[in-house]
């Protein structure tokens, strides 16, 4: 169903909270990757408010759908999600990074509630995604898995083992997404390694492929209901992002794949990022 204004407004409100965390987070760690934690938000909000069936109460309910974020390094976007949802307290986050703290930089599954893999080494979730996928479908359960990739991320040779194996076992109730912000660590991700015809690519490997704008939640949340009607294959969300949405001087900028912020540099971004969050609620309000 598409969204309601309400529940749209909902949304941005839930991106903007947790973006402002991920900010505060950052700090307490003493630096993070920030932008493609920022590209990755919108996805990010839409699953967890929106789309999955999971909740603190539901973190160890075998019926739960499964996310995995196979692009690990976005730790300290993630660990936010999970804490604001009430996984843990929100506490351990000025801990995130530090040495005995619960929150490693890539999250370990084991010591983070409501984490279901641990990653950080590239090109492993999708795979994993798969294991989950499968066992559903053994087990005739019918929660739903879902995984969020970087582009760069799918310079790995991993990514397309899994992924055939995804489209050969006709797995529709798996739900595959890559954050396309064009840039990863070093480079623009066109410079670094293309990936083009990527769509193509992914339909080549038997999956249904949504082109999204990923940053506009009725887009994502349409997309997610779109994979639900898909039959006999897995669905790839190909999110159309900017690499550190919402703090104007970091979009676009691979450089700011990770970063530290001093005094004015945070003070900066949580001015962009409340303009960011008036501008989307500006479109809420005109519906568009
Ligand atoms: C196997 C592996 N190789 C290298 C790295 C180092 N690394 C961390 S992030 C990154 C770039 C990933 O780019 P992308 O997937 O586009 O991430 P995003 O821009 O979405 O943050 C690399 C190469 C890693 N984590 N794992």
């Amino acid at each position: 169903m598409p969204l309601s204004k309400d529940e749209w407004k909902q949304l941005e409100d839930d991106a903007y909270r947790v973006r402002m965390l991920t900010l505060d987070t950052v700090r307490w760690a003493g630096g993070g990757h920030i932008g493609g934690s920022m590209s990755a938000m919108d996805a990010l909000i839409a699953l967890y408010h929106h789309e999955m069936n999971f909740s603190a109460e539901k973190m160890d309910d075998p019926a739960r759908d499964r996310f995995v974020l196979s692009k690990g390094h976005i730790g300290v976007g993630m660990a936010p999600v999970l804490a604001d949802l009430g996984c843990f307290p929100k506490e351990w986050l000025e801990t995130y990074s530090h040495i005995q703290s619960h929150l490693g930089m890539h999250l370990d599954a084991k010591k983070v509630p409501g984490l279901e893999a641990s990653t950080g080494s590239l090109g492993h979730g999708l795979a994993i995604a798969v294991g989950m996928a499968l066992g559903a479908r053994q087990l005739g359960q019918d929660w739903r898995t879902y995984c969020l990739m970087g582009d760069g991320e799918c310079n790995e040779g991993s990514v397309w083992e899994a992924a055939m194996s995804a489209g050969n076992w006709e797995l529709d109730n798996l739900v595959g997404m890559v954050d396309v912000n064009h840039a990863m660590i070093d480079g623009m991700t066109a410079d670094v390694m293309g990936l083009e015809p990527f769509e193509d690519k992914w339909r080549a490997f038997n999956w249904e492929v949504i082109n999204v704008k990923g940053s506009s939640m009725p887009d994502i949340v349409d997309a997610f209901d779109k994979a639900r009607t898909i039959k006999g294959k897995p669905t790839m969300l190909l999110l159309d992002t900017v690499k550190g949405e919402g703090i104007d001087y970091m979009e676009g900028d691979y450089t700011w794949h990770y970063g530290a912020f001093d005094d004015d540099k945070y003070q900066r971004a949580q001015d962009s990022l409340k303009r960011h969050h008036e501008k989307r609620l500006a479109m809420v309000q005109a519906g568009k």
